[in-house]
């Protein structure tokens, strides 16, 4: 089968549609494929397998594979003509840390081709590759049966991909208009539209929230990106602990609802030692609800959080305007964004971690970073470059010694987690439950400090 007559049966299956479509986006459509039903047309499928094998055969990769659900038949009638062994990725991804998303054989460092049906804007396959990527594969090519995007090409090279194509939106509108199945009209119209979806491109965000700026500043005056959390339960405890670690540390974390004895003290004797030992504050609340309640919860209530916390900790799981309910009318106080959790079985999996960068893309005037975790410096170094600013990538699952408590925490190295690009490192119990605390805290600051000079040098 010819790459034109494998056209003409997909047009002839309606896989190939023009009139006018409304698409995921919203966006009217003047043409529409759908290669799924392609599987019941074997001589279609194995035509295409044949276009393809023929595509990559001199490509150079270990394994291949097919993104979940359509390409994947093809790519395992691409990989039996080939002798290349297939992998594929599990669609209903796993929680990020568990491991095991990848069905089939593989040594960490194999080199995957992804085949795919179409390409639209790319972002599903840069999506797919970091995938692949967390698991050890490396992703480098993909091949797509139709290439209908304005600028696929551009977009994946932006991140290092190649995009291979056996057919191209545009060729596919010439050849179905020289044979008339499509009208004149038509293909203005689908010219017109593929132009429309060009996006100017933007220059670089400058911007910057004030209160990242304010906690960069401090690190460098105080020459510290340790941030203590002191989850204690007694202020006794808390003040005492304090007083040993305050000098050593940026900014201070609590949880403010663990303090079995909290009076209408503590928040007052906790602003003199910030003052005094000149560190910020943070409270790790966690704000999870709808706007109007956490507007509240953040407001209101025992605590009052607002009244001296200059930053506190969002969950985005109940949409981007859970930041309206929290900041609107207020100044000063910014959030770090959960858009990775330390802990096992989390589920905070790619996708969601792509809105938490959306969501803070469009309002950074309440986003002063995001909390994350990773499981090696590529990993969080592969996280971090997905910012879409120049928020701060806090991180908390850190001690001296990778380990794991029995409640689920994971920890990392400071190493590891200053040098894949955590600009403050959050340690609790690895300076807390020490026999001295303010050595221990001196460890941590010192080491955490060297490793982030390091990583700025380069
Ligand atoms: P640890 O004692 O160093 O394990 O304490 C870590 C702190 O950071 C603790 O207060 C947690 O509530 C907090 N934390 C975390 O450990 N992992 C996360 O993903 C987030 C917060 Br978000």
């Amino acid at each position: 089968m010819t790459t034109e007559q494998f056209v003409l049966e997909l047009e002839k299956i309606g896989a190939i549609k023009f009139g006018s479509f409304t698409l995921k986006s919203g966006l009217q459509s003047p043409f529409y494929f759908d290669l799924r039903d392609m599987i019941s047309y074997p001589e279609i499928l194995d035509g295409v397998a044949e276009l393809l094998a023929e595509r990559i055969k001199d490509m150079d990769f270990d394994v291949l594979t097919g993104i979940p659900y359509t390409a994947l038949p093809i790519a395992s009638l691409v990989s039996a003509k080939l002798g290349k062994p297939l992998i594929y990725m599990r669609k209903e991804e796993k929680a990020y840390g568990t491991g095991n998303n990848v069905i089939g054989k593989f040594k960490k460092g194999d080199k995957c081709l992804v085949i795919d049906d179409l390409i639209t804007t790319g972002a599903s396959k840069i999506e797919t590759a970091e995938g692949y990527e967390k698991e050890g594969v490396v992703v480098e090519d993909f091949v797509v049966v139709i290439d209908r995007s304005a600028n696929g090409t551009e977009e994946l090279a932006k991140d290092g991909y190649k995009l291979h194509s056996l057919i191209t939106l545009d060729e596919i509108v010439e050849l179905l208009s020289s044979k008339n199945l499509i009208s004149e009209e038509k293909v203005k119209e689908v010219e017109d539209f593929t132009k429309s979806l060009i996006k100017p491109k933007i220059a670089k965000e400058k911007y910057i929230n004030p209160l990242t700026q304010k906690l960069m500043d401090k690190m460098v005056e105080k020459q510290s990106n340790l941030v203590l959390s002191l989850d204690v339960t007694t202020q006794t405890e808390f003040f005492d602990i304090l007083d040993k670690c305050g000098e050593e540390i940026v900014m201070l974390k609590t949880h403010v609802d663990i303090l079995d004895d909290y009076d209408e003290n503590f928040v007052p004797k906790l602003q003199k030692y910030a003052k005094q030992q000149n560190f910020l504050i943070f409270e790790d609340r966690k704000f999870a609800d709808i706007g109007n309640t956490v507007r509240h919860q953040f407001r209101n209530g025992v605590y009052k959080i607002n009244d001296w916390a200059e930053y506190i900790t969002v969950h985005m799981v109940a949409g981007e305007l859970i930041l309206k309910g929290l900041f609107e009318g207020i100044e000063n106080r910014s959030a770090f964004v959960l858009a990775r959790m330390s802990s096992k079985g989390n589920l905070l999996n790619e996708t969601y971690t792509r809105k938490c960068f959306e969501a803070a893309k469009k309002n950074p005037q309440w986003v002063a970073g995001f909390i994350g975790h990773g499981k090696d410096v590529e990993d969080i170094k592969r996280f971090k470059k997905k910012f879409p600013g120049s928020e701060l990538l806090m991180m908390p699952g850190v001690k001296l010694e990778r380990g794991s408590d029995a409640m689920g925490q994971q920890y990392i190295t400071v190493e590891e987690a200053v040098g894949g690009g955590a600009d403050c490192i959050i340690v609790g119990r690895g300076v807390i439950k020490a026999t001295d605390p303010a050595k221990e805290a001196k460890i941590y600051r010192e080491r955490a400090w060297q490793a982030y000079k390091k990583r700025i040098k380069k």
